[in-house]
């Protein structure tokens, strides 16, 4: 092929694997982001001669570099396109429509615009990075029109999309003036995949009765002949490496140096995620306040320590999530704090990896309550850090990980009292109850980690499309 590039497999997804960083003689470098995406796609992308588009984070023009051990090309977004397409079309349409209209979806024309010329500059790139019959792996939400494009551009590719985050049931999804532009970009893909059974049948669904293509179970028949494959691949984390973290004397050490700080109090609650209103929080945070309020727990013995960890500073809902958040807290520590013993610990900011398994370590009920999350990956880490098969999970009925973290304390987070007698019983637990379910849930997580999550996608990519180009090698 007269314009294909030499990768035989091409990642694409809104951020490169890699964040901007000064060092201390003021040069600037690159540091590898901690997501799990990047370890389990690492390994695959070096037997394939891989490479990974994206956007770098900044606003300086980067060409494109070898980095961590991976070839990255940067995707450029002007300020404007940063508020139009990432602050705008993406998160402020897209996320709350996708997570059941938490927070109501904004709809504008330019935003919509600006959505279709930076994916289109995303498949533009893809297109010329790959090689002949290459596989293209596109991710999540921001880059929904990818595939299509790519596909015009190279009918030649082998592409596979996944969903990171839950794709709403057609009543939702329906409200979108470019619901069908959006489902024919997807059907772009050979391979479509969600985090859900449920998530891949609305997509079916809506498929038939929007666009009209017959489908059967998890197939769409397209006219030109093709078929396309929409199933569920739930994603999950680098599950040893969580456990050898939690395992070091380091972590360990800090583990007894934070519950020090806390003031040895016999139940640590925690509470880790992006600060978005998705996440359930607020709720959260109110439940504990009214068990201590109730008189059932008391702060001289428990304490509530919630990282929220900054997101999307720039978009109005997140602005406003924070001022409520920070009133609140400042409410529970006044009425219900004293010295040296505040209800709520809350941390706004973000941690290196071994301040979070140090907490995971810590904490004796793990609280995780979203409204609404594709799967939640606190949920798992939480349980690969407790090698000592001790920590009870709340987990809401809403995230994607309930499906799979049976034995967790499951919860309704819109109903506050069953929030609170949750806590209350996952903090009162026998030991005997806390282990069993620790165990069976740690069985879970351990065997399907993040890396037979990637080979499972691609193996299926490479079924759906057997007759054509390359197989990238596990
Ligand atoms: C989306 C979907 C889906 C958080 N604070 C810090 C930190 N984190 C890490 C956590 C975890 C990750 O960020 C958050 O992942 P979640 O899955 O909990 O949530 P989203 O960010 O909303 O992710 C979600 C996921 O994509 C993957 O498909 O599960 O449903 O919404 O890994 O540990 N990490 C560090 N410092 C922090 O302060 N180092």
């Amino acid at each position: 092929m007269a314009n294909s590039g030499s990768a035989d497999l091409v990642i694409v997804a809104n951020r490169l694997p890699v964040d901007r960083v000064t060092n201390p003689d003021g040069s600037s470098g690159w540091r590898r982001s901690p997501g799990g995406l990047v370890t389990a796609v690492e390994p695959v992308m070096r037997a394939n001669d891989g490479i990974w588009i994206g956007w770098p984070g900044t606003d300086e023009d980067v060409e494109p570099f070898h980095d961590q051990g991976m070839d990255l090309v940067p995707i450029a977004l002007s300020e404007l396109e940063i508020e139009e397409f990432y602050e705008g079309f993406a998160n402020a349409t897209l996320w709350p429509l996708y997570h059941d209209v938490v927070a109501k979806p904004e709809f504008h024309r330019e935003w919509w615009d600006a959505y279709v010329r930076v994916n289109r500059r995303f498949a533009e790139q893809a297109a010329k990075c790959a090689a002949e019959g290459a596989t293209v792996w596109v991710h999540d939400y921001q880059l929904q029109l990818v595939p299509q494009m790519l596909r015009e551009l190279r009918p030649d590719l082998r592409i596979g999309f996944f969903l990171h985050i839950p794709f709403p049931p057609a009543e939702l999804f329906q409200q979108l003036p470019w619901r069908r532009q959006l489902l024919e970009g997807l059907l772009g893909a050979d391979l479509v995949g969600f985090q859900l059974p449920g998530a891949a049948q609305n997509f079916v669904r809506l498929v038939r009765q929007r666009v009209g293509h017959k489908t059967h179970r998890d197939l769409v028949y397209l006219p030109d002949g093709r078929t396309v494959r929409a199933a569920a691949f739930p994603i999950s984390i680098d599950a040893e490496g969580f456990e050898t973290l939690a395992r070091s004397e380091e972590v360990e050490k800090r583990a007894t140096e934070i519950r020090d700080a806390l003031g040895n109090p016999s139940k640590v609650f925690l509470g880790v995620d992006r600060l978005d209103y998705t996440k359930g929080i607020y709720a959260r945070l109110r439940a504990f306040a009214e068990l201590i309020a109730d008189g059932e727990l008391d702060v001289e013995d428990a304490v509530f320590v919630q990282v929220a960890t900054p997101s999307r500073e720039e978009v109005e809902q997140y602005r406003i999530l924070r001022d409520e958040i920070d009133r609140l807290v400042g409410r529970i520590n006044g009425d219900l704090g004293r010295i040296g013993r505040p209800a709520i610990s809350y941390l706004h900011s973000s941690y290196p990896r071994e301040e979070m398994a140090a907490l995971y370590r810590c904490a004796d009920v793990m609280v995780v309550t979203p409204y609404r999350d594709g799967m939640n990956l606190v949920a798992k880490e939480y349980v690969a850090c407790r090698f000592d098969n001790r920590g009870a999970l709340v987990l809401s009925e809403f995230a994607g990980a309930a499906e799979e973290l049976r034995q967790a304390w499951l919860v309704n987070p819109y109903d506050i009292n069953g929030m609170k007698s949750a806590l209350l019983e996952a903090g009162r637990a026998e030991d005997k109850d806390v282990v069993r379910r620790m165990k069976a849930m740690r069985k879970q997580v351990m065997e399907n980690d993040v890396a037979a999550w990637a080979d499972s996608f691609l193996a299926e990519l490479a079924a759906v499309r057997p007759d054509h180009g390359k197989t990238v090698r596990p």
